[in-house]
């Protein structure tokens, strides 16, 4: 049986990510694919515990290091016990965020270094990551707008725009880096043509994928 695929969805706050991920989903099981939709940090209890443990508000201020550690033991879980046996049973994996996302957002916003954050996932996962990501990109004011009144801000939604400026400037330099993994989605404009281009890079990495079914 052929290995799965596995695929991620990235970008800072209200790019869309959850609004497109369904539909992306959708349209692999249309095309006879057997999908695994999950999101991190989380995707398994032990996981989720950790995601509740890092969203939550507290008067304590959380080290980056403390926080990128927390990201990874979330990760190491839900990749050992999740992410790699779907994709050795044939599964195509679509997350929701995954180490791209620690780089950014721990190593660029909370300004822990790139280069340390990289070298703590190629200790932990060594070659293993995402054969496509989609960043989803926009302009910080706009994905914020969108999330607006959206209910209590967790511990990363108080933050203010510039850690978001950082995140998304990190996004860029990874993206630049590996132009063979990664498809920069302009998520700025109406959800018709964000879900359109979405699809067509899909759609342009199934076809690429000979012996996926
Ligand atoms: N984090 C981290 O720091 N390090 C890590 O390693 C990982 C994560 C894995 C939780 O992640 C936090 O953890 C996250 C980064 C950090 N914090 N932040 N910021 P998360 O992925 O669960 O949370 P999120 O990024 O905050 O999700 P989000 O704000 O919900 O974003 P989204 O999923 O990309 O957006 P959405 O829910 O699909 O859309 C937001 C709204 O915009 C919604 O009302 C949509 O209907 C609307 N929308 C979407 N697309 C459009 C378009 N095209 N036009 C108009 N309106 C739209």
């Amino acid at each position: 049986m052929a290995r799965g695929r596995f695929i991620t969805v990235e970008g800072g706050e209200g790019a869309g990510k959850s609004t497109n991920i369904a539909c992306i989903a959708e349209r692999l099981r249309a095309a006879g694919l057997r999908v695994r939709l999950t999101r991190e940090p989380g995707g398994t209890p032990l996981a989720e515990e950790i995601r509740a443990l890092l969203l939550a508000t507290r008067d304590e201020e959380v080290c980056g290091e403390a926080e990128v550690l927390l990201m990874f033991a979330a990760r190491m879980q839900h990749v050992e016990r999740v992410i790699r046996p779907a994709l050795e049973r044939g599964e195509w994996v679509l997350c929701d965020r995954f180490a791209d996302a620690s780089i950014a957002y721990q190593g660029a916003g909370r300004g822990l270094g790139m280069a340390r954050v990289q070298a703590l996932r190629d200790l932990l996962l060594g070659d293993f990551g995402p054969d496509l990501t989609l960043l989803l990109d926009l302009p910080v004011a706009l994905g914020m707008r969108r999330v607006d009144g959206r209910g209590a801000p967790d511990r990363f939604e108080r933050e203010q725009a510039a850690f978001f400026e950082r995140v998304r400037a990190g996004y860029h330099t990874l993206a630049a880096a590996e132009p063979q993994r990664f498809r920069v989605i302009d998520a700025s404009r109406e959800l018709p043509q964000v879900r359109a281009a979405v699809l067509a890079a899909i759609e342009d990495f199934v076809a690429g994928c000979g012996d996926a079914r």
